[in-house]
């Protein structure tokens, strides 16, 4: 029978599977969380990346060159790729075309009929059916065979049989959905920005494959396409951009054993800080896990084999730490695993002990080879290293001292802090307030039970171009480590917060935004698994108070303000006051608007937004003048805002 008499036969199909199919796509209505995480903009995001996820699939298996991905102007999405087209001939099992299979039934995605098809896979990993199901709308168009064919559905049921809508000479699969608001009722708003930065990564993860994305709306359209011939070679390249390097070129490596592709590129630069990357799939693995740590141990052993065996660390004298030969490093490695083993908190670690021998060895070798290749480049590392290690132990006497003096223990916290009674972490939160007076309200307004206030003055140390003994010496760094109890550095741990929410609480003044740049840069340098958890948010004070009568009301926007004065008569006639600084404020109007759970709105943090504060301080405050001077004229508008 041809596909095309297979398709007109359809129609006579009765399949007792669609009973089945129906019920799995409603579980997945009922319970979305389960299936996405969320069904918050966190969710509503994570439609895309199943759907281009399949795409990358056929790009990895060889056949796709390019993705694009469209916010149309309804904030539907388009995502379109030139591979062969998801196959569109009936399945013996289903007795359905197996593009059919892949929208309706729960966990097809790309796997049918088995073979050597792989799985990249998002965090969740749950298919095109789950966005189905979660779609008000989703059409999916074929392009195979010549032809263009078509099915469509709603909230996950098929409204008609594949078709053939026209021909074509193109090969490819274009989906476009439409999320569903009854599903998302947060938010059906899609972030250009948060799409975009995934896109790049995914480019560089994805060496050679041509990412696109596109902002259709009105007043936001924007363009990017991202195509990386370098792969994560370009990644590090990116992110030591603003840095100086120890040498030229990262250092590559590439290979595969076992099924299994490694790829690891590393440079040093002169920072103090150490930024390590690791990626399974394409998935983030926050938490590190085997790849990562095969890399570390084959770095740390290396690098001390090299200095002892060319008298750059005498014999007796001590071997580098793993901190030590991390110091101004930015690393990622990235692994293709066809049976990764997910564990940690996170679900963000990867457990498999293959791919830690497989780092190990493979890293290990070619790295050993290129110190002895490049000995210039290798002095310099171990140089790095070396000083790594005379200011660690510089830095362990003075936290001795400190400990004696001032103390960073629990017992000896720090004189502004006014903490909280209650010592039950997960409700209690920390705000860290600018400048004193607000910090005043701020102590006489809090919930005494849950909130603990610390001010901190003025421009907190650039930890850009500090290293970590200096950064301890300082008053309001100490601080606020020894007030959340977690330690800091390789000694952090997450586990030890005294706090899970952290609240950055400044002025929306220019001032405010420089602190709070520089906070979060901390944050991510010497706090990360803070960020990682989503302890870590930054508070939102009303611009406006807008006080007609005896009615007041607060707005956190131009926009808002605009939309609520609309609604209002002009008698009496409003009165507007715009906030310049939470001093501005008394005790009860900073409770009511910034602080009470009730009504307050606080932005959580992710690692991106981390990241990006860190970018931007190193453009800032970094010592490449040209970097700053491009970065300046092309975001003149944020720069204001940052008052630098
Ligand atoms: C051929 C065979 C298989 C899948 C695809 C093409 C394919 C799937 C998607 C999803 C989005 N774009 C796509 N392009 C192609 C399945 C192979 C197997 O059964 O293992």
């Amino acid at each position: 029978m041809s596909m095309d008499e297979n398709l007109k036969n359809l129609a006579n199909e009765y399949d007792a599977s669609q009973i089945q199919v129906l019920e799995g796509l409603e579980a997945v209505r009922k319970r979305p969380g389960m299936y996405i995480g969320s069904t918050s903009s966190a969710g509503l995001h994570h439609l895309v990346w199943e759907i281009v996820d399949n795409s990358i699939d056929e790009a990895l298996a060889g056949f796709a060159t390019t993705i694009s991905i469209t916010i149309n102007e309804d904030n539907s999405i388009t995502v379109k790729d030139n591979g062969r087209g998801i196959p569109v001939d009936i399945q013996e099992k289903t007795g359905r075309p197996a593009v059919e299979t892949v929208y309706t039934v729960l966990h097809a995605g790309g796997k049918f009929g088995g073979g050597g098809y792989k799985v990249s896979g998002g965090l969740h990993g749950v298919g095109a059916s789950v966005v189905n199901a979660l779609s008000k709308k989703l059409s999916v168009n074929v392009f195979r065979n010549g032809n263009i064919y078509q099915q469509e559905y709603e909230r996950g049921q098929v409204l008609y049989d594949l078709k053939i809508v026209g021909k074509t000479q193109e090969t490819g699969t274009q989906v476009h959905f439409i999320p569903d608001e009854e599903i998302f009722q947060e938010t059906t708003v899609y972030d250009y920005d948060r799409l975009m930065t995934r896109v790049r990564e995914l480019a560089f993860l994805n060496k050679g494959l041509r990412l696109s994305i596109e902002d259709l709306r009105l007043d936001k359209q924007r363009k990017d396409e991202f195509l990386y011939e370098g792969g994560i070679n370009s990644y590090v390249e990116y992110l030591n951009q603003n840095k100086t390097v120890l040498f030229d070129d990262p250092i590559y490596i590439e290979g595969e054993q076992d099924d299994i592709q490694v790829e690891v590129s590393l440079q040093y630069n002169d920072t103090y800080y150490s930024n390590m990357l690791s990626f399974t799939n394409n998935i983030h693995t926050h938490e590190g896990g085997t790849h990562e740590q095969g890399v570390r141990t084959s770095l740390t052993r290396v690098i001390n084999d090299y200095a002892k065996k060319n008298k750059l660390l005498k014999e007796n004298e001590e071997n580098l730490t793993g901190d030590d030969v991390r110091e101004g490093l930015t690393c990622i490695v990235s692994i293709k695993h066809p049976n990764p083993q997910f564990e940690g908190q996170t679900k963000t670690k990867l457990g498999n002990s293959d791919a830690r021998k497989i780092t190990e060895r493979l890293f290990g070798a070619y790295f050993e080879k290129f110190l002895l290749e490049n000995p210039q480049v290798a002095r310099r590392i171990i140089e790095k290293g070396i000083l790594a290690s005379k200011a660690r132990l510089a830095a362990k006497r003075a936290r001795e001292v400190t400990r004696k003096k001032s103390g960073l223990e629990i017992s000896n916290l720090p004189g502004k802090l006014a903490d909280c009674s209650s010592k039950d972490a997960q409700l209690c939160e920390l705000f860290i307030v600018e400048g004193d007076s607000a910090g005043g309200s701020a102590k006489q307004g809090r919930s005494r039970m849950y909130q603990a206030i610390l001010p901190i003055r003025g421009k907190i140390l650039n930890v850009e171009k500090a290293s970590l003994d200096k950064i301890l010496a300082n008053d309001e760094i100490r601080s606020l480590f020894t007030a959340m109890g977690t330690g800091f550095g390789s000694e952090f741990d997450v586990s030890k917060a005294r706090y899970h929410k952290l609240v950055i609480m400044t002025d929306a003044d220019v001032d405010g935004a420089h602190i709070r740049t520089l906070l979060l840069t901390l944050f991510y340098r010497y706090m990360r698994p803070l960020v990682e958890a989503g302890y870590v948010y930054i508070a939102q004070p009303p611009l406006y108070q807008v006080k007609q009568g005896k009615t007041v009301k607060y707005l956190g926007s131009d926009e808002e303000l605009k939309e609520y004065l609309s609604t209002l008569s002009s008698n009496p006639k409003p009165n507007i006051q715009r906030y310049k600084g939470l001093g501005e404020m008394d005790k009860e109007q900073l409770w009511e608007t910034t602080m009470n759970p009730e009504n307050r709105r606080m932005l959580q943090v992710t690692v991106d937004d981390a990241a990006e504060a860190d970018k931007i301080l190193d453009m800032l405050m970094g010592d490449r003048v040209e970097p700053r001077r491009q970065f300046i004229e092309t975001n003149a508008k944020y720069v204001k805002n940052l008052d630098v």
